[in-house]
């Protein structure tokens, strides 16, 4: 295990109900460090260029749509393990398939709109990460 650093956004839906600091707390009681965080609203560009990989997927335009309707909150967050373990307190992309106590099941709406994103390898992390943040905004 190492010490890793990872993407994670609130997504507008759950921005809109007002449950950043919520989110925030329950990321930090499992221990993780918070090194960077900014709110911000991505236009449909920019939301296309982040989720570049996704291009090809039917539901592309839906999501960075989504992502571009409204504010988000970006956080990059340092533990061990932080890319697995920060997946695992999201759940599952469908909230209703997420398990009890997980971001997803608590505060997500639907498959798309299921507010948080968590980068899921080390290769995303280095390309998300720097996506929104430059090295001065990572203070660990
Ligand atoms: P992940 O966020 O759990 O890694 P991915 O399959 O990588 O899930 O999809 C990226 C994002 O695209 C999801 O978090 C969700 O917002 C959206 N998405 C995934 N599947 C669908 C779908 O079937 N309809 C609409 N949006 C979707
Ligand atoms: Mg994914």
């Amino acid at each position: 295990m190492a010490v890793e650093r990872t993407l994670m956004l609130i997504k507008p839906d759950a921005v809109k109900k007002g449950v950043e600091g919520e989110i925030i707390a329950h990321v930090q009681k499992q221990g993780f460090k918070l090194v960077a965080l900014k709110k911000l609203q991505l236009t449909k560009q920019q939301a296309e260029k982040f989720y570049y990989v996704h291009r090809e997927r039917p539901f592309f335009d839906e999501l960075t749509t989504f992502m571009s309707s409204g504010p988000i909150v970006a956080m990059v967050w340092e533990g061990e393990n932080a890319i697995a373990r920060i997946r695992e307190i999201m759940g599952a992309t469908n909230p209703e398939e997420a398990e009890e106590g997980t971001l997803r099941k608590l505060y997500g709406t639907n498959i798309g709109e299921n507010a948080v994103h968590g980068s899921d390898s080390k290769e995303s992390a280095d390309y998300e990460i720097p996506f929104f943040f430059s090295g001065l905004e990572l203070v660990g």
